[in-house]
């Protein structure tokens, strides 16, 4: 049946039995190829039926679905004509692992970053009531991303706006890992039921102030009757609630759906899914399969950056209880597993909240205590202001374990760490280390751990050779290393570019230096550098625009030195998706390219 279906308006004409049927055929579809291609494994499982039943109850691409983070829109994309490129995935030049407009009419607003799907469906819904089109705007998103500040803020706007929005919560109980907080404890109740008694007897007054709904209700199959429930949250926030209903039984989900589209004022429909739904192993295990790796990647014995961070929390809490570990929803990622069993006390998954995060370190700060914000690269994006305004202004004590930094390869885009560096160079207070190896890593945690003021650490999604795992080794602030003393061309090698910096340093018989600084550089060996030299190459995993060349650059330019410089780095575009290697050398950050540029 998959063949047959070339767009929405095919699924149309199917019965249910012949929609379940369809159900089926994705789901052993999905396991099958994303274990070959990589992705997001538990997060798709769980929404085949939600998003087979939206394409046959609503027509994309008049009415718009946003998918929150994209994740989980696979569905989507088998629906709408893309099934023939499934199997390029995550690959370069393939499908993007998430929602992308120039990817297809049907995909409405493009994601990756988590939290933005109330705000943009928001935004179309009321357009589409601007333009008096009658168009649906759908927001589908988990209870994960609800803990984003930026749902909480979409909720207010349209709570207060009689726009034509449906936002459907898709509750897994899940984040990546276990989701976190009170509003998930919140839902959990709504779930259990405790509050139907007490919402039941309101509903009642309710349904009398709004005829609407009152009229809807009546129409509705029997089984839909109680399920008008002002629930004082989403009802004191002026968002009508629905639910909770089984988010794998297709036939309540489709009778629901449709009645749902006859109404026109925000509401919200909750519904009730298992992450993984349909594998055991993932069922039981979901933030194991949240995203998986293609079936051919073989597994590196060293240690990611991420354990060794991992590891370095566990030494120094070992002997510091002031050491407060926070994760925006990224413990594992980040390395934090054993460490939240071990320290428990000590450690604050705050939900998918980067803002919150950073300033709730900065409050923790204030106390004497130590914070260490684990937190991606592009996940920091977040929280700009907080770490302008809330930590680096008042020069807390701060560490920034900043993770996957750089180019992270299939994720793409929306998850490339590449412009760390140009928006924190110009932040006063900040010392930013950037190290070329896991050892350097440990040294330059340990260094930032002991050191005044706000402190970050960026280091790149990828494992690595250590030797070090001494927690009373730290460098010296702003002292880059000499590794490779050569004639006439000197490359400074920011973090781990170190290593094809000295593959090209042998063809080209360069100096070349592992700066470890971006701020402040070591521009005392610089200025030498550029005397003994010829000419100055700078690689650097960032931008480069404002990067760490760009700080080179601003150096000579203030020393008036008249120097030859070449800067290697990310372009001024988004970068494409494709494996780690593959972007590496498509940008020229490989020796090749660097003898490329060396030589142009
Ligand atoms: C701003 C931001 N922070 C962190 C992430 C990483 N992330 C991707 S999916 C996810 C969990 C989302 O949980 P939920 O919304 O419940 O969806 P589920 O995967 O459970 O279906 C997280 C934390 C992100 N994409 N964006």
């Amino acid at each position: 049946m998959l063949d047959s279906i070339q767009s929405p308006k095919d699924i149309k004409q199917l019965d249910l039995d012949q929609l379940q049927s369809l159900v089926d055929e994705i789901r052993v579809f999905l396991i099958d190829t994303i274990q070959k291609t990589g992705g997001h494994l538990a997060p798709n499982l769980g929404t085949i039926e939600l998003t087979v039943a939206m394409h046959y109850v609503f027509n994309t691409p008049k009415d718009s679905f946003v998918f929150d983070v994209g994740h989980q829109a696979y569905t989507h994309k088998i629906l709408t004509g893309r099934l023939d490129k499934m199997h390029t995935l995550r690959k370069k030049s393939g499908l993007s692992g998430f929602t992308k407009q120039s990817e297809s009419e049907h995909d409405a607003f493009g994601a990756g970053h988590s939290s933005t799907s109330i705000s943009a469906a928001l935004g179309i819904a009321i357009a589409n009531k601007f333009k008096q089109n009658q168009k649906k705007s759908i927001a589908i998103i988990g209870d994960g991303a609800l803990t984003g500040g930026m749902s909480f803020e979409a909720l207010n706007h349209a709570g207060d706006t009689d726009a034509d929005l449906l936002i459907i919560l898709n509750d897994n109980d899940m984040s990546i890992s276990k989701n976190v907080g009170a509003m998930s404890k919140y839902l959990t109740k709504l779930i259990s039921g405790k509050m139907y008694s007490t919402m039941k007897s309101k509903s009642l007054g309710f349904l009398e102030k709004m005829p609407m709904i009152r009229e809807f209700a009546k129409r509705s199959e029997e089984h839909l009757k109680g399920m008008v429930l002002p629930s004082t949250l989403f009802e004191e926030l002026g968002v009508i609630y629905f639910g909770p209903i089984d988010g794998h039984d297709l036939p309540t989900l489709v009778k629901t759906l449709q009645n749902l589209k006859k109404l026109k004022m925000p509401r919200l429909l909750h519904i009730i899914t298992k992450k993984g739904y349909g594998l055991k192993t993932a069922e039981n295990d979901p933030c194991k399969f949240h995203g998986v790796a293609p079936a051919s990647t073989s597994s590196s014995t060293l240690p990611s950056y991420s354990e060794v961070f991992g590891q370095w929390l566990l030494d120094t809490a070992a002997n510091d209880q002031q050491l407060m570990a926070i994760t925006p929803a990224m413990c594992t990622g980040s390395g934090m597993s054993e460490f939240e069993k071990k320290f428990p006390d000590q450690y604050f998954d705050v939900g998918i909240a980067e803002q919150h995060a950073i300033t709730f370190a900065g409050g923790l700060a204030t106390q004497g205590l130590k914070p260490v914000v684990a937190i991606y690269s592009t996940f920091l994006q977040r929280g700009y202001d907080q770490l302008i305004h809330d930590i680096a202004l008042q020069n807390l004590n701060l560490v920034f374990a900043i993770d996957r930094a750089g180019l992270v390869g299939a994720d793409g885009a929306t998850h490339a760490g590449c412009f760390d560096l140009s928006f924190l160079r110009c932040i006063p207070n900040l010392v930013i280390m950037a190290p070329s190896n896991a050892s350097d890593l440990y040294q330059m945690l340990n260094t930032a751990y002991h050191t005044d003021g706000p402190i970050c650490v960026r280091y790149p999604r990828g494992a690595s050779v250590i030797e070090d795992y001494s927690s009373h080794n730290t460098v010296e602030i702003g002292q880059a290393n000499v590794v490779r003393t050569g004639s006439n061309i000197a490359i400074l090698a920011f973090g781990t570019t170190l290593d094809q910096a000295l593959i090209a340093g042998d063809i080209l018989d360069a100096t070349v230096v592992d700066m470890r600084f971006v701020k402040p550089l070591d521009e005392a060996l610089i200025i030498e550098l550029s005397n003994t030299h010829q000419q100055l190459i700078s690689i650097e995993d960032n931008a480069i625009t404002g990067g760490a060349g760009s700080a080179v650059s601003e150096l000579l330019h203030a020393n008036h030195i008249s120097i030859s410089l070449t800067l290697i780095g990310l372009p001024d575009s988004f970068t494409e998706q494709g494996s780690q290697e593959e972007l590496y050398e498509l940008y020229g950050l490989d020796a090749q390219g660097i003898i490329r540029s060396a030589q142009s």
